[in-house]
């Protein structure tokens, strides 16, 4: 795989703008330096944390899968590319790589994590639901033959379509419903396929959240990384969303050739203009994209994990591409 697909998350550093008021200071992406060790204090085992919202005396219902079955046209477009998580067990090797590029030499935006390659303990589908699960655990060339050293607590997952679809213009709906835990940082994210580095690539970060406090966990943000604008400097927006790690919603992009809407729910909360005079280092939109969903711990964004994290997960229902 293109070592650009790994490069991508180094692009999710944003500057703080909302979610309690404090501010995450830009970093120059793409040092490629190693994520440190986790501290001592996170080795410690501990229960799994419990996001779950569901009083014990609810009925019990499966996870939601609102629509399964998706509308083949949508506001004169058709549907051209989805999944609808509908098998259980691991994705559908026709529609999803993992990205376990940066395992090796340590992800970028000092996350903890690593990803893991069709492991069921962090990329699994049931009753229609695709969960990217971030849990503690020790990482050894037991269960990650690309394990560096010891001191690394976390695993995960980061999902791709490169290499097996990728688009240029359209709508895109990811319906999910976030972690709760502090320390997590979800992502739902496209990046630019053609030859070249980032950020002229081009990025689109349809849906991020930190996890640094209770308030980040109320709030989403859509950020647009190009050479123009990146990294602490990217176009970027928050919108709250109070139930965002409790409920399902609808992120949302509409891309087309001279303007990209990032919202949620049917609201758009960032917008941007193809420039006049555009160029690729302002308008990096003009080519062909894939998806990632992927969940980082730690990090710039994700904050400080707590010793009581166990695990959480970002729930995917379905992606879907219109045209
Ligand atoms: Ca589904």
């Amino acid at each position: 795989m293109s070592r650009w697909a790994a490069l991508g998350l180094a692009a999710l550093v944003l500057q703080g703008c909302g979610g309690g008021g404090e501010s995450v200071a830009p970093i120059t992406p793409d040092t490629g330096q190693a994520a440190p060790p986790a501290d001592a204090a996170s080795q410690a085992s501990s229960p799994a944390s419990s996001p779950a919202s569901t009083p014990a005396s609810a009925p019990v219902t499966p996870p939601t899968d609102a629509a399964s079955t998706p509308p083949t046209t949508l506001n004169g477009r058709t549907l051209v590319w989805n999944d609808e998580f509908s098998t259980n067990g691991l994705p559908d090797s026709s529609k999803w790589a993992y990205d376990t590029y940066r395992n090796k030499d340590g992800w970028y935006n000092n996350e903890l994590q690593y990803y893991g390659n069709a492991r069921l303990q962090n990329s699994s589908i049931s009753d229609g639901v695709l969960s990217v699960t971030a849990l503690r655990e020790t990482i050894t060339k037991a269960n990650f033959s690309d394990a560096r050293t010891a001191g690394f607590s976390f695993s995960s997952a980061r999902l791709i379509t490169q290499g097996k679809y990728t688009f240029r213009y359209g709508f895109v709906e990811v319906r999910a419903k976030l972690p709760c835990s502090l320390g997590t940082w979800p992502a739902i994210w496209m990046l630019g396929s053609s030859a070249g580095t980032w950020p002229d690539i081009g990025e689109i970060d349809i849906l991020e959240q930190r996890g640094t406090n209770s308030a980040a966990k109320q709030t989403v943000l859509a950020t647009l990384h190009m050479r123009s604008n990146y990294g602490g400097d990217g176009i970027t927006a928050t919108r709250s969303l109070p139930d965002a790690c409790t409920a399902f919603h609808n992120y949302q992009l509409t891309w087309s050739d001279n303007k990209i809407e990032l919202g949620v729910d049917g609201t758009v909360f960032n917008s941007y203009n193809k420039p006049a005079g555009a160029n690729n280092n302002n308008w990096p939109f003009d080519k062909p994209q894939y998806l990632l969903l992927n969940l980082a711990m730690g990090g710039d964004l994700g904050g400080a994990v707590p010793a009581a994290f166990g695990r959480d997960s970002m729930q995917v229902d379905y992606v879907r591409v219109y045209q």
